[in-house]
């Protein structure tokens, strides 16, 4: 059984570049509702805390670094199956093999700098919808 909720964010990159309407745009064309959402500023030390797992890669510093550098916009969504229908929908981590007509390979740059994230599994999902989101915030 896989769960209806998934979070999402609008990495600095792609909220600077004014894309933030054009995603949103196309989330809710894709059929997904927004339960929460957020406009925020992440010091590098929350961005290493929402990026925990990928702590000690080589590329921690730089993704930390990016989140850091900008706005972000954090949203929670909800549709059926998710998580995973999300990421197929946002397209490849790599914006270069992305599908046409995904937000990475409409908006993304590069490997880090790839317009937006998607949760990759529900518990990925529970856990940083609550990061970023109270109880009240959700509701
Ligand atoms: P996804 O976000 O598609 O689940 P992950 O979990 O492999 O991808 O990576 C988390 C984030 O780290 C990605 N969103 C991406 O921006 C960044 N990232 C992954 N691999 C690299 C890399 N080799 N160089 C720079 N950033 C990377």
């Amino acid at each position: 059984m896989t769960g209806k909720i998934t979070f999402t964010m609008i990495k600095p990159s792609a909220f600077a570049a004014g894309y933030t309407g054009n995603i949103l745009a196309k989330i809710e064309e894709g059929g997904y509702t927004i339960k929460a959402l957020k406009k925020i500023s992440l010091s590098k030390e929350q961005a290493g805390h929402f990026y925990e797992m990928h702590r000690g890669k080589p590329f921690y510093e730089e993704l930390t670094n990016f989140m850091s550098s900008g706005p972000i916009v954090a949203a929670m969504l909800e549709k059926e199956n998710a998580v995973e229908s999300f990421r197929s929908f946002i397209g490849a981590t790599d914006p270069a093999k992305a599908e046409e007509g995904t937000i990475r390979k409409l908006y993304g740059k590069s490997l880090g700098e790839n317009a937006i994230h998607g949760s990759d599994s529900d518990e990925s999902a529970e856990r940083e919808s609550a990061f970023f989101f109270s109880f009240l915030e959700t509701t």
